[in-house]
């Protein structure tokens, strides 16, 4: 996210934040900020591999992007909540059911976080969550095929930013809204009557712990705020999941609202253990939804989507000692759980100080009912009394923070585009270091989890300015990795990103390389148009609907001469890969179609669908250059005009007879027998 130059200018660190924000955009020695070994750290030479998968979000362009680290090499694109014609995602008939929603297609996304599944608080190497911002979805993506499996939509949500974030055994991933709505009744409540109507939800979604298939479990209503980022706990506080809230001011002008102006706004802690035993025991309510739910089965190669109507709202009215809040200063923005469970760290993107909370402080807080008053009716704990203490002056506009496995926090500072080091233990600054510029989320490499790998950190900065050689107005993305295995940190690599990162997550390589899908069996492909073989390839007609059953193999495609199609029909193009190869694709495209290509895996069936609007010849081509032979790849469609008789005719290899309509061609008489044979 980018903070608006007003607010800032609004506080009383105005004068510090125009010098920091000038110093940052005009560094001294920015480069000569590298040190004298950085290019064999990166350096991973050819034939060799990277040490970390980079799970990086794509912001928005709604995609996920992998990346090598140390090198910064880009492996990746994985299409999610966005239609990507390189491979065909969205425009070929098996995946246009991904990006269903309640409200039709929608093929965009903005999407910031995401979430690698872990086991005991460790990676355990199976999917990667991500979400979208904009129309609220949550995506689960596999880490065998570095494909979307599965989005489900978040319904009374608008705008799904503190997603999705998990649950220690990925029990759990959980969407908080960003902007508070009118729930369940009085849907277009006037906006002036914000406060008495419009409420917040965070949604529960159940992660089957085989399949990873999501389910939402519950939603939990809350009072009408904006939630931006949230955690779930660790060991001892793996109960709870926390949540950061910002713009409270509009709820701050409620009377129940505590006076203090340094508790405006919160971490909403939430014992999620407690609200899956009150859905259990039914203190919840089935209320009316619509949200679609997309998975796609890799036997049958496509997917499904279907549209819920329903889902299991809890009133926390119901649900007693579930919800507390913690006051945190100004505008909190990320707020982060630290290896052990016992920390959380919450950065108020105003404060001059950064927060450290103790959970243990949390829990006794709560048993002694140490209270500072109620928001909304939630008890608020008193500040003092959760804290564990307070990093002095780190630096200004902190947003994220990471952790090494030594006990130290990262903190991103975005106003003076900054990385700071600290130690958890006493709160104490050791180290700072420039980053160019304005950093948003900042990862250290397993930084989220129970045992952070370290060795590496990576910022995803705002701003790139003189980075990079220009290329217009606007300038490619820029991440920097850093060295933290010593005591300072230091810069050692820049490399641009595509799209606006966001969160990013970096696995080891060996966590997840050996189990990466190379090949679908064609014996177990279930898709209903599959052709296994090129004697099982036929074209059949059912009214205005012409279905292709292709098949794909080096060098060829089969059938590569159709006719018999008319203008106003839809021809179906499903096309078998039938190579058994790792690294074997094929692609399908047809001249003038309103669509993509389709990039089909070895062993794997994927449709183009193309609207045969005008009569002519359409040369369709394999668009992968899979073989010395690949330019030979081709073929024709015929379409013949509406009302014609040509009939249905299709070979490879062989010249059929030549077949004109008797009715619309004066020229030539060809049979029409034996239409729909070939070969
Ligand atoms: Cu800080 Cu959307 Cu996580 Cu961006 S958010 S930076
Ligand atoms: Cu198949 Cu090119």
């Amino acid at each position: 996210m980018f903070i608006s130059q007003t607010k800032f200018l609004s506080t009383v660190a105005l004068a510090a934040v125009a010098a920091t924000t000038l110093n940052s955009c005009k560094p001294k020695g920015a480069s000569a900020a590298v040190v004298g070994n950085a290019a064999e750290k990166v350096y991973v030479a050819p034939g060799k591999y990277d040490e970390f998968y980079d799970f990086v979000s794509g912001g928005f362009n709604g995609q996920l992007s992998v990346y090598g680290i140390p090198s910064g090499r880009l492996l990746r694109i994985i299409p999610v909540f966005s239609t990507h014609p390189e491979s065909g995602w969205g425009y070929s008939e098996e995946t246009k059911p991904m990006l269903n929603t309640s409200h039709g297609e929608v093929p965009w996304d903005d999407l910031h976080h995401i979430a690698l599944s872990t086991t005991n608080g460790e990676h355990d190497g199976r999917w990667v969550f991500a979400n979208g911002n904009n129309t609220p979805r949550i995506a689960r993506v596999s880490m065998r095929t570095f494909r979307t499996e599965e989005i489900i939509e978040i319904p009374n949500s608008a705008g799904n930013h503190s997603s999705p974030f998990i649950t220690e055994n990925t029990e759990y991933t959980i969407a908080g809204t960003r902007f508070s709505i009118p729930v369940q009744n009085n849907l277009d409540a006037p906006i002036n009557t914000y406060k008495q109507n419009y409420k917040g939800t965070v949604s529960f979604i159940k992660v089957d712990s085989s399949s990873g298939r999501m389910n939402i479990a519950f939603q939990v209503l809350t009072p009408g705020i904006d939630f931006d980022l949230s955690r779930g706990g660790k060991g001892p506080s793996h109960d709870w999941f926390f949540f950061s809230c910002y713009n409270s001011e509009k709820a701050n002008t409620l009377l129940e609202v505590n006076a203090s102006a340094k508790d405006k706004d919160f971490i909403m802690a939430l014992n999620w253990k407690k609200a899956e035993q009150y859905a259990r025991e039914g203190r919840g309510k089935m209320v009316p939804a619509e949200y679609a739910h997309n998975v796609y089965d890799d036997t049958k190669h496509q997917a499904t989507s279907t549209i819920e109507k329903q889902v299991l709202l809890l009133d926390p009215k119901d649900c007693p000692d579930m919800i507390y809040f913690i006051p945190c200063p100004k505008s909190p923005h990320g707020t982060d759980v630290d290896p052990t469970g016992q920390y959380l760290v919450s950065s108020g993107k105003l404060a001059a100080l950064i927060p450290v909370f103790s959970f243990a402080k949390v829990q006794q807080a709560i048993a002694n009912k140490t209270f500072d008053g109620t928001f909304e009716g939630f008890p608020v704990l008193k500040y003092e009394s959760v804290l564990h203490g307070e990093v002095q002056k780190p630096g200004l506009g902190p947003l994220h923070t990471e952790f090494d496995n030594d006990g130290n926090a990262y903190t991103s500072m975005f106003v003076s585009s900054e990385i700071v080091k600290w130690r958890i233990k006493d709160v104490k600054v050791l180290d700072r270091v420039p980053t160019y510029y304005f950093i948003g989320h900042l990862s250290v490499m397993g930084g989220p989890t129970r045992k952070p790998y370290g060795k590496y950190m990576v910022a995803y900065n705002k701003i790139t300015k003189d980075r990079y050689l220009p290329t217009g107005p606007e300038l490619a993305q820029s991440a920097q990795l850093y060295d933290i295995s010593g005591d300072k940190m230091k810069l050692i690599l820049d490399f641009p990103t595509v799209g606006e990162p966001h969160y990013a997550e970096a696995i080891p390589a060996s966590k997840i390389s050996q189990n990466s899908v190379k090949i679908f069996k064609i014996e177990n492909n279930a898709h209903p148009y599959a052709a296994k073989g090129e004697g099982q390839t036929k074209v059949e007609r059912k009214g205005n609907q012409v279905h292709v059953w292709m098949t794909a193999i080096r060098s060829h495609l089969t059938p590569d001469n159709i006719e018999g199609v008319k203008a106003g029909d839809d021809v179906y193009f499903h096309v078998t890969n039938l190579e058994q190869d790792w690294d074997v694709p094929h692609g399908f495209a047809i001249k003038n179609a309103n669509n993509a290509e389709i990039l089909i895996m070895p062993g794997e069936t994927q449709t183009l669908k193309f609207k045969a609007e005008k009569s002519g010849i359409y040369p369709f081509y394999c668009t992968d250059f899979c073989s010395a032979l690949h330019q030979e790849m081709q073929g024709y469609l015929r379409v013949s005009p509406a009302g014609s008789n040509v009939a249905l005719l299709y070979s490879t290899g062989k010249n059929l007879p030549a077949v004109t309509d008797p009715t619309t061609d004066s020229i030539g008489k060809g049979s029409t027998s034996g239409a729909t044979s070939s070969r």
